[in-house]
């Protein structure tokens, strides 16, 4: 039986840690927390299967917060949980401190780094697919999207091969609180819309009252026994729930709470009934993922062209891959339909099982690499024309914040490896561009 009001009152324990350092920083997305502090709270505490000794163990669950703005809410948790120091804890947005604005893999429980939005569930997908057909395993990956957030359609991109390729082992938990930064969102509050978009994406869906832990419960619990659909929790919250002078209201979106600290801070401690050391733990899990061998990459013949022949690239690159994958199992392609103009198709067609095709959605391509190579489970390389990858710029970007090994070949040129500019976080789009041009 799960503890509700110790569940309760980590939520509000939550919103309280979110609450004190974004005043100290003096900047943050408060609000954005406070929505979520529920779902925080049920996920870490009930649901989520990991450990605070090794938050990134290849066998435990994956969490990605897409929207990474809400970062003090992520801290907040794994200091409930015991993993964040008090001094890390109050360190947000510090100068020289890993606590950063939006969340990176310089902190040993983040993947992928999340914040321009749009990007976490495609590579929550990539998660997913390597959890189900690669490991086999029983991990299985959670994604909170805002309701303003799912507006990109990179998000639709990743429902659509969520779906496709049944990930009955991915949760997407969708923050409907109804405001956006500078105006309420599309939809609002019209939780009856998104659940027919989900549905129709061939989701397991439910709508339901996101600061209702019972609820949040009953859904995740539910969402481990659907076979082959992943599942879609559209959660009703409000956008700073728990105080009631700033929940629901316009024009508190990525503000530090300053003048108002105290009163929402009492309000908020006021609902709390155990004040002492939390109770609860992680759940822990089944360590059942492959252990895995990373050794070098060879080919398993020399290359065997003559001196004057001619060799189109792409064509070099098929065939080196094929003969990579020879030697490492963990060689994996991803394309987006142009595999027999890539020439990944020569590496489909002697390791079929480890290809993965994407369809014609680029951005979702690139982050469902990036997923799926996060925790070294796979060596990922994407391949399509030049020209459509410039589209996924900007997931390229974040791979490279993310610190990913993700390989890219853009036909007719060449192989760019995203080699992580980790402080400016930088792949230049200019170089990029001009590689895009080249016919
Ligand atoms: C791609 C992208 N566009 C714009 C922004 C700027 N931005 C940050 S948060 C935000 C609003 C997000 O609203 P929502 O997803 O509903 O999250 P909430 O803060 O309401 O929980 C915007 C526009 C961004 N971070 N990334
Ligand atoms: C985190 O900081 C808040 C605000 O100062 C404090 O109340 C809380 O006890 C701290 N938590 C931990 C685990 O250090
Ligand atoms: C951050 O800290 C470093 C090292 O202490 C210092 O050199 C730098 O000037 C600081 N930057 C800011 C903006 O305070
Ligand atoms: C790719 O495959 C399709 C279907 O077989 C074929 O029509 C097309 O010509 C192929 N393209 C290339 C570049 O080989």
């Amino acid at each position: 039986m799960a503890d509700i009001q110790e569940l309760n009152d980590i939520a509000n324990k939550i919103r309280l840690y979110s609450l004190a350092s974004t005043t100290k920083a003096g900047s943050g997305h408060p609000t954005s927390c406070f929505s979520i502090a529920e779902v925080m709270s049920v996920l870490f505490f009930h649901t989520l299967k990991q450990s605070k000794e090794f938050p990134k163990h290849p066998s435990s669950d994956r969490f990605i917060l897409s929207k990474g703005h809400a970062a003090p809410v992520l801290y907040a948790a794994w200091t409930a949980a015991g993993l964040l120091t008090e001094e890390q804890n109050l360190s947000l947005r510090q100068n020289e401190s890993d606590i950063e604005g939006h969340p990176t893999p310089r902190l040993n429980f983040v993947d992928v780094a999340t914040g321009s939005l749009g990007q976490g569930l495609s590579c929550g997908c990539g998660m997913a697919y390597v959890g189900k057909y690669f490991d086999k395993a029983s991990y299985r990956v959670y994604v909170v999207l805002g309701d303003g957030e799912s507006a990109e359609g990179s998000n639709w991109e990743a429902m659509a091969f969520a779906a496709y390729y049944k990930l009955d082992n991915l949760v997407l938990i969708i923050d409907v609180n109804r405001l956006g930064q500078s105006e309420p969102t599309q939809l609002q509050h019209d939780t009856e819309t998104y659940r027919k978009r989900a549905d129709a994406f061939g989701f397991h869906t439910k709508v339901i009252n996101g600061h209702s832990v019972e609820e949040l419960i009953q859904i995740f619990d539910e969402a481990k026994t659907v076979k082959d659909k992943p599942t879609c929790v559209i959660a009703k919250t409000y956008k700073g729930h728990g105080s009631t002078k700033v929940s629901d209201k316009h024009g508190y979106h990525g503000k530090a709470l300053k003048s108002d600290h105290n009163e929402i801070e009492a309000e908020i401690s006021g609902k709390i009934q155990n004040t002492a050391a939390i109770k609860l733990g992680l759940t822990p899990f089944e360590d059942d993922a492959p252990k895995i061998e990373l050794s070098p990459i060879t080919l398993s013949s020399p290359p065997n062209y003559k001196i004057g022949d001619n060799a189109a690239v792409r064509k070099a690159y098929g065939v080196a891959l094929a003969k990579m994958g020879d030697n490492s199992p963990l060689i994996t392609t991803f394309d987006a339909d142009t595999k027999n103009s890539t020439f990944a198709q020569d590496y489909k067609d002697k390791y079929p099982d480890r290809h993965v095709e994407c369809f014609i959605a680029e951005q979702n391509m690139v982050g469902v690499a990036i997923g799926a190579a996060c925790r070294n489970r796979r060596i990922a390389f994407v391949s399509t024309f030049a020209c459509f990858l410039t589209r996924a710029f900007d997931q390229i970007r974040m791979g490279a914040i993310s610190q990913t090994e993700v390989s890219i070949l853009y036909r007719h040129f060449t192989v760019c490896v995203v080699i992580p500019d980790t402080l400016s976080g930088t792949v230049n789009p200019l170089y990029l561009s001009y590689y895009s041009m080249i016919p």
